[in-house]
């Protein structure tokens, strides 16, 4: 297996949210990718690479050009220990930048390109350890901690070779993913989720949202109530990947968030370290190229044990 990683993303460090009016530590922290990739390099699970440089183009494919200099003018503007919260371009007080956004988000688009590439090129799997996450970005919004949807881009970018399904495993809905390719029939999205109706973002993820025009059927939710456990989400996967096996892709991108975990701070699904590597083997059992595109999980302490254990039941160890 690729791993794909660059430290440029500590310099995304806001110091706080906003959450229901109070500002609160923020939860997408640094060392939630730290953590992940010590692991991974203690493990050997993989080679550990940088990712190449990739044109704007293929971000501006996803986002709209006045979205994308807003957040380089307005980065740039910023000093160090300044924040910038609301404003047109933000769906929610979850996704404040800081000096250092831009670049860091630019990189982590870099690195899911740089395995799109990686896996266009033959390669079975490829990790890319994104900070931060995207798939709650919007074609001009930012939101839940994403600026630029890093996995709908590289989906983007793959669907040039042919069809691919987007299976989103994070613990809240993929908005911006689900926007991205709503009206599209090249690209499946397929989601397991906590119920919108009561965890973020509330307002899309529900089983009637299935796509729009030639898009109709090629979106598919599945809202989960609090509290799934292992057993049940798996349940649930098996119909997930059965959409994807009749769908018949050439390439599959995992949107992996490792906020389903049992102890997770802020979300409330019950998924165990062990549950994560079964969830894997049903996934690398359809036996296609995939990406898998980092996304959230705020236990920092547990995030490297749930990363090994996942990406282990890729590769067999
Ligand atoms: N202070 C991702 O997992 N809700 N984003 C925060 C707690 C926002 C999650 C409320 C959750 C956004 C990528
Ligand atoms: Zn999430």
């Amino acid at each position: 297996m690729i791993i794909v990683y660059t430290d440029a993303h500590a310099q995304h460090n806001p110091p706080e949210e906003i959450y229901d009016g109070t500002r609160e530590p923020y939860a997408e922290a640094a060392q939630r990718a730290e953590n992940i990739i010590s692991a991974l390099r203690d493990s050997n699970i993989g080679e550990i690479i940088e990712p190449e440089n990739y044109d704007l183009q293929h971000i501006l494919r996803i986002h709209q050009p006045e979205y994308v200099d807003f957040i380089r003018n307005r980065s740039a503007g910023l000093g160090k220990d300044e924040i910038l919260f609301p404003s047109y371009f933000m769906s929610d007080t979850y996704a404040p930048i800081v000096h250092g956004t831009y670049p860091a988000a630019v990189r982590a688009v870099d690195a899911a390109l740089s395995g799109a590439e990686k896996v266009a090129a033959g390669e079975p799997t490829v990790y890319a350890l994104c900070r931060p996450p995207g798939h709650h970005a919007e074609h001009n919004k930012m939101g839940g901690y994403c600026y630029f949807n890093n996995a709908a881009i590289a989906a983007d970018y793959l669907s040039e070779q042919g069809k691919v399904a987007i299976l989103d495993i994070d613990f809240h809905h993929g908005n911006g993913t689900q926007q991205a390719f709503y009206e599209r029939s090249d690209v499946l999205y397929v989601s397991l989720h906590a119920d919108p109706a009561v965890k973020y973002p509330y307002s899309t993820g529900f089983a009637r949202e299935q796509g729009a025009h030639d898009g109709v059927g090629y979106t598919k939710n599945y809202p989960l109530p609090l509290g799934t456990n292992d057993d049940q989400y798996v349940t649930q996967l098996t119909v997930a990947l059965a959409d994807i096996a009749q769908f018949d892709p050439a390439y599959l991108i995992v949107s992996c968030g490792f906020d389903t975990y049992v102890d997770d701070p802020i979300c409330g699904f019950g998924i165990t370290v062990p549950g994560y590597r079964v969830i894997a083997e049903q996934i690398h059992a359809l036996g296609l190229s995939t990406l898998i595109v980092q996304e959230g999980g705020y236990n920092i302490e547990h995030l490297g044990e749930m990363a090994t254990s996942f990406l282990g039941g890729f590769i067999g160890t």
